[in-house]
């Protein structure tokens, strides 16, 4: 695994309503990510966190279907910058959200260096709404769709034109939360989800394996971490909690696997709002499943 790590934060609240949000990387940090990334030897690079305006003293005028469209859009190229950057240089990307609607802007900067990039999207939901679909109007409900290729021009068209990733390339896991039009867009596409009735049914080994062996032929694996496919037991900080979801022993071997494995090249951990959350319960959790991931039990 590439040993030297950058750490870019992204305060974003605007692909969703519930304000907090854009604290999420703070609280991430404030429960020792750094510290515990360099006891595993890993040279970390914290950039800070992108500029994001305050979006509670604006109003949005982007009307109801994609709310607050052209911010979340300039946000999202900033961060293809800074993710691209950061890939020309050798390291591996790790993003801090903020709402989830940033993975747009991690997809595209990592897309200018991947032809095959492989991507686990590990979420409660599917994020594969477009404004058509979308019961909310909250572009942290679009994010796969669009690096799909499928939404606003000014979202799919975002840093490079067109699609980022490839349908036969991503794996949901912990899916539990699809819209109707998510569940057309899954079935047409034929992509590969692993909801919680197979993981129940199959186990976390076996899906984790199937994933690994779904992303083998790719060149390289981005971990898109939605921490509300958790159970809200684990992490009830999330705007958008749903019952019935991973225990943390389950996310834990998911990314140890994930870390035997070697496949990740960069990651992000989003939805983390600390004023829902109990005692920073939530950006523990992120903390420590970050352990896992970076091989703390393969030391
Ligand atoms: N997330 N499917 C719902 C919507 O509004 O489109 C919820 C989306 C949640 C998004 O948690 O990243
Ligand atoms: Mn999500
Ligand atoms: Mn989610
Ligand atoms: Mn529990």
């Amino acid at each position: 695994m590439n040993k030297q790590l950058s750490i870019v934060g992204v305060p974003m609240d605007m692909g969703q309503m519930r304000r907090g949000v854009d604290m999420g990387p703070s609280a991430i940090r404030y429960a020792g990510m750094v510290e515990r990334l360099q006891e595993l030897q890993f040279d970390v690079e914290d950039l800070g966190d992108l500029y994001v305006e305050r979006s509670q003293t604006q109003t949005d005028d982007s009307g109801p279907k994609l709310r607050n469209l052209p911010r979340v859009v300039s946000v999202c190229e900033q961060l293809a910058g800074k993710v691209d950057d950061i890939v020309s240089r050798k390291r591996f990307p790790i993003v801090l959200g903020g709402d989830h609607s940033i993975a747009i802007g991690t997809l595209a900067g990592l897309s200018k260096h991947h032809q095959n990039l492989g991507v686990i999207w590990y979420d409660a939901h599917g994020d594969l709404n477009t404004e058509e679909t979308s019961p909310s109007g909250n572009i942290h409900g679009m994010p796969l769709a669009v690096s799909l290729g499928v939404g606003h021009p000014l979202l799919t068209n975002l840093y490079q034109d067109g699609a980022k990733i490839k349908k036969e390339n991503v794996v949901l896991i912990g899916t539990r939360a699809l819209d109707d039009g998510e569940k057309e867009f899954v079935r047409r596409e034929g992509i590969k989800v692993f909801t919680m009735h197979e993981i129940d049914r199959m186990g976390m080994t076996a899906v984790m394996e199937e994933t690994i062996a779904h992303l083998a032929h790719t060149d390289g694996v981005h971990l898109s971490l939605d921490l509300d496919a958790l159970d809200p037991h684990d992490a009830p900080g999330v705007g958008t909690p749903v019952i019935g979801g991973l225990s943390y022993r389950e996310s834990h071997l998911a990314m140890e696997m994930l870390a035997e494995s070697g496949i990740i090249t960069s990651a992000e951990f989003v939805e983390v709002n600390p004023i829902l959350d109990e005692r920073n319960k939530t950006a523990d959790t992120a903390v420590a499943l970050m352990g896992s991931l970076f091989g703390e039990k393969l030391k």
